[in-house]
């Protein structure tokens, strides 16, 4: 058996799909809600190329969100994403980025709109079920960061 990400076979479709990495975080698997939100994505035309169930510790938090160290929030943050496990997904459609952060709704929860996963899940501003990349190189970045 060779893992999947290092099959010969090009499931994403030719290079003109853009990936994207989904988390879903700790209060999500909780609450049950992976098949949930793995079904959204692929009813929206997704594909996802690789998954893997991750107990984030501190080290790999501090360096996903580099970006919010020195924030008040971020303390809060870290201990939110290591608290149990969640689900790292690389997925792939033509904009995946910006529709995949269309689906989740916007960062608080409280006001992202029905219908989106935030929205429909989400609790508030930390407690919001799901990460998406914000751009290309995010993407990359983090698709590296948990995948290798
Ligand atoms: P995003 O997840 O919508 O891209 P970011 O601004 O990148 O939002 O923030 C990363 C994560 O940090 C959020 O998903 C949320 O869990 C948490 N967060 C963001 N802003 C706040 C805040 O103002 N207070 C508390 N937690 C926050
Ligand atoms: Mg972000």
């Amino acid at each position: 058996m060779i893992n999947c990400r290092d099959c010969i076979h090009d499931c994403s479709g030719a290079g003109k799909n853009e990936k994207s990495l989904i988390i879903i975080k700790p209060d999500a698997v909780r609450k049950k809600l992976i098949g949930e939100i793995i079904s959204r994505f692929e009813h929206e035309g997704f594909l996802i190329e690789n998954m893997k169930m991750v107990e984030i510790n501190k080290e790999l938090a501090s360096k996903h969100y580099g970006e919010h160290k020195g924030k008040d929030f971020f303390n809060k943050l870290i201990n939110y994403i290591t608290s149990g496990c969640s689900v790292a997904m690389v997925v792939s459609r033509e904009n995946a980025i910006k529709r995949a952060r269309e689906m989740m709704g916007t960062t608080d929860s409280r006001k992202a709109k029905k219908g989106t996963i935030r929205g429909d899940f989400g609790e508030d501003v930390t407690i919001n079920v799901v990460h998406g990349s914000d751009s290309e190189e995010s993407a990359k970045k983090e698709i590296k960061l948990f995948f290798g």
